[in-house]
């Protein structure tokens, strides 16, 4: 007899969800291609845009090199929790340690949004806490989603004067 059930049963509408890429350690800017690459392999997931790398100043933190920076848009049917489990995976892969709390890494990826919900779990905050606070998170999400707005905190356009003065560079494209 089959187990195969008798209607269709309807996947999860995909989600839009935002993903942050850091790094600070090894070759940034060729881990943070080979992460984009990688997100848009995850199951029921589709890379949707990603940002320019942006190169920053490390943000409460000293003494460590220049973060690179970067925003991905994703659509993907993953839940929350799950996908948090896929990027800690790929970030694994990259040979990411933790030494200890901020220490530099070979790749952080860090769940922004995950559509307009509000999460509040042991291990897992969405909106990312501390989003709109820094212009290494802002402005590359603000290139790929202007009209974006935060759950909790409102329009991206209206956080990015408050991080003005923090140091960000765009990179240009590579050829
Ligand atoms: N990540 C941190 C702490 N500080 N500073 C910059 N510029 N970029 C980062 O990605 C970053 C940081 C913790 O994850
Ligand atoms: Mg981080
Ligand atoms: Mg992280």
């Amino acid at each position: 007899m089959s187990v195969a059930p008798s209607h269709p049963v309807p996947a999860k509408a995909p989600v839009r969800a935002h993903v942050a890429l850091g790094a600070n350690l090894g070759d940034p800017v060729a881990a943070l291609e080979t992460a984009f690459a990688a997100l848009g392999t995850l199951p029921d997931t589709r890379l949707v845009a990603r940002s320019s790398v942006y190169r920053t100043a490390p943000v409460g933190v000293a003494g460590q090199p220049d973060y690179f920076n970067a925003v991905a848009a994703i659509d993907t049917a993953l839940p929350a929790s799950v996908l948090l489990d896929a990027l800690l995976e790929l970030e694994r892969r990259q040979g990411r340690t933790r030494e200890y709390h901020l220490a530099p890494r070979t790749l952080d990826l860090d769940l922004l949004l995950y559509g307009d919900e509000c999460i509040d779990e042991p291990d897992l905050v969405v909106p990312h806490p501390r989003m709109h606070l820094r212009a290494f998170t802002l402005v590359p999400l603000a290139e790929i989603a202007p009209d974006l707005v935060i759950p909790g905190r409102g329009p991206i356009a209206d956080l990015l004067p408050a991080v003005a003065d923090q140091a960000i560079e765009r990179l240009a494209p590579a050829a």
